[in-house]
């Protein structure tokens, strides 16, 4: 699928918000009147959450991060280590910041997305990553939102922010209402479970708190439990070097032998901890065309994924997040699969890639063939 030239539905594709009214009332003067025009700029815009939150995070957000980086879980992700001052306090990374404006954007899936998983000749893509890169269609409606603020309260200031900066989104997020940490670590709302996309606008306006939310995780351990390779070292700790999604995603060499079978046929992230938790139920699907699943990204099959080279990898995935990781990475993935699928019709797919020139796609290819052999003989003598 081609990327859309623009990633606004009709219905919110509006470079400033209130365009094409005759007459916009005065901008609201009072932390409350401007709180309110910016939730309703904010959704009129196509964002499913909205809240507000003093730009400031209390003292356990950064003990947290300590705890997390003194004992290495980040692994490769060594940017986590860095700026750690900024993305524990929102002054830290801008000084005048005064309030943050917190945004969700519901991605939730249609049907059960551990369906799949049952599916061993197919690659199990995550629910964030089977259409348009959430990135771009987050910041541009981040950016629409920005300019109409900036537009209607001349002299102030803000900065817009979605997954990469050195902000702590999930905190953040919670202490303007839209949801809590759960034991999975991610944000959970009551009216759109596991799936959102945070964004975040740190402002020097000052806007009425919306008042944070609180834990409802109960006693449940639901998602703790569901994780296939042990993740979780205890409730809201993800130890990320153990995570499929840290694996298939941030991961850049052979995938460590101890999590290959259990990482099953996902081939790019990992959804089990999110699916799982009772309070989706609440959950309805994505609104947004550019977060519905692409037809050929839903159930693609093994064989043909593997067989991408560069071009058709970029093809396939232009305006996609899989882009990012390039074909090599990517295709260690599908074959890491392929070896765990039991399909003897994926036997010479595999082998055949035993002599890529990518060391990393040439050793999963051995371990896939090997394994799939180990499977053939086992069968046979049985
Ligand atoms: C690094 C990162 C990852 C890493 C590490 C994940 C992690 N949990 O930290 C990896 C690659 C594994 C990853 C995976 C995923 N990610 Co990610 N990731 C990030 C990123 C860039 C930074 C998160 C971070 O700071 N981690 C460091 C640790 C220390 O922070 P933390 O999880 O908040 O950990 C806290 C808790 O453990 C807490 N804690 C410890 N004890 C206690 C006790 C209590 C009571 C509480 C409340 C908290 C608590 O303290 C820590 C510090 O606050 C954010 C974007 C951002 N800038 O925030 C996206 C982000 C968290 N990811 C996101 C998504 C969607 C995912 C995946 C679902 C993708 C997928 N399907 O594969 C998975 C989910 C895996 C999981 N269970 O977390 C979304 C989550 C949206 C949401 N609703 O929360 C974010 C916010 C991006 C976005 N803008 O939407 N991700
Ligand atoms: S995303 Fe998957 S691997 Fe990562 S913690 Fe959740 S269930 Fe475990
Ligand atoms: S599955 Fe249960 S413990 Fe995990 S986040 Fe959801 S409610 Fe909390």
């Amino acid at each position: 699928m081609r990327r859309r030239a623009s990633g606004c539905p009709p219905r919110t594709c509006r470079t400033t918000v209130g365009a094409g009214k005759k007459a916009l009332p005065s901008a609201a003067t009072t932390p409350e009147g401007r709180a309110a025009e910016i939730r309703d700029a904010a959704l009129a815009l196509g964002f499913d959450a909205v809240g507000f939150a003093p730009a400031h995070l209390g003292p356990e957000v950064r003990a947290r991060l300590d705890a997390f980086l003194a004992a290495g879980m980040q692994g490769e992700m060594g940017w986590l280590a860095e700026r750690v001052e900024q993305r524990a306090h929102p002054q830290g990374l801008w000084p005048e910041a005064v309030s943050v404006i917190a945004l969700g954007m519901n991605y939730g899936p249609e049907d059960d997305p551990l369906a799949l998983l049952e599916r061993r000749d197919r690659g199990a893509i995550s629910v964030y990553a089977r259409n348009r890169d959430y990135h771009d269609i987050v910041k541009k409606r981040l950016k629409a939102l920005a300019r109409w603020m900036v537009e209607r309260w001349k002299g102030s200031e803000l900065k817009v922010f979605v997954d990469t900066a050195p902000v702590a989104e999930k905190p953040l997020a919670q202490a303007a209402g839209l949801g809590w940490q759960g034991k999975h670590s991610n944000l959970v709302s009551r009216e759109h479970g596991s799936w959102l996309f945070l964004g975040e606008i740190y402002t020097t306006l000052d806007l009425a708190p919306s008042g944070a939310e609180v834990d409802h995780c109960g006693r449940c351990t639901r998602c703790l439990s569901a994780c296939p390779t042990d993740a979780f070292t205890g409730p809201y700790r993800l130890d990320a070097r153990r995570c499929i999604s840290y694996l298939t995603i941030e991961h850049h060499g052979p995938i460590p032998h101890e999590f290959r079978a259990a990482m099953g046929n996902r081939i790019y992230g990992c959804d089990d901890c999110l699916a799982v938790c009772p309070w989706n139920k609440f959950a309805h699907a994505a609104r947004e065309p550019g977060l519905m699943p692409r037809e050929d990204l839903s159930a693609p099959r093994l064989a043909e994924l593997a067989r991408l080279d560069d071009a058709g990898f970029r093809a396939l995935f232009s305006g996609s997040p899989i882009k990012r990781i390039g074909r090599d990475r990517f295709v260690r993935n599908v074959l890491n699969a392929i070896g765990n699928s039991g399909d003897p019709a994926l036997l010479d797919v595999a082998a055949a890639l035993r002599a890529d020139p990518s060391p990393v796609v040439a050793e999963a290819a051995e371990w896939a063939a090997r394994r799939m052999d180990e499977a053939a003989r086992q069968q046979g003598s049985r």
